[in-house]
């Protein structure tokens, strides 16, 4: 009988456990998909992409809560190479040009997307894949080092000529 008895309690701790396990994967999946590290929150990173073996387009929101100014100066990733961008329109004509920083006003939501500043990846070690994540560190002037997944998308449409 106390055999039985501990048996079960083994059983009852394993379900527990596994439920558990079930909750912590479906907090990951469901969970708005954000980094935060001090007084930085980043919103939605992502590789949006039209040829597997790109080039590609990083975006994401970044929002300085803190009361100074911050610089986004540098990202790190290992799949492939990274420059901050920006583009511009001149004439007409869109123009890409690689920055050295993206500024971050205080109380500010900044957003990386196209047509405006964003990461540029080139040079792919790895061919791109629809809804995996790929791990980058992006590089803060004062917030240092935050890592973050970058979802990956595949562009839908090539209506936005202004990017890439
Ligand atoms: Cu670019």
């Amino acid at each position: 009988m106390k055999y039985v008895c501990s048996q079960l309690k083994v059983i009852s701790m394993t379900r527990k456990f596994l439920v558990m396990i079930i909750f912590l994967s479906l907090l990951k999946v469901s969970h708005a998909h954000q980094f935060q590290e001090k007084h930085i929150n980043i919103n939605h990173p992502h590789i949006k992409f039209t040829i597997p073996s790109g080039p590609a387009a990083g975006y994401m929101k970044i929002v300085n809560m803190g009361y100074e100014i911050d610089r986004l100066i540098g990202i790190e990733v290992t799949f492939a190479d990274a420059e901050l961008h920006f583009t511009e329109v001149k004439d007409g004509i869109a123009k890409m040009t690689k920055v050295d920083h993206i500024e971050l006003p205080a109380q500010k939501a900044k957003s990386l997307k196209p047509g405006n500043h964003h990461i540029m990846f080139s040079n792919f070690k790895i061919d791109l894949i629809e809804g995996t994540n790929l791990e980058g560190i992006l590089i803060f002037e004062f917030a240092g080092q935050i890592s973050v997944f970058f979802e990956v998308e595949k562009q839908n449409s090539n209506l936005d000529f202004t990017e890439h």
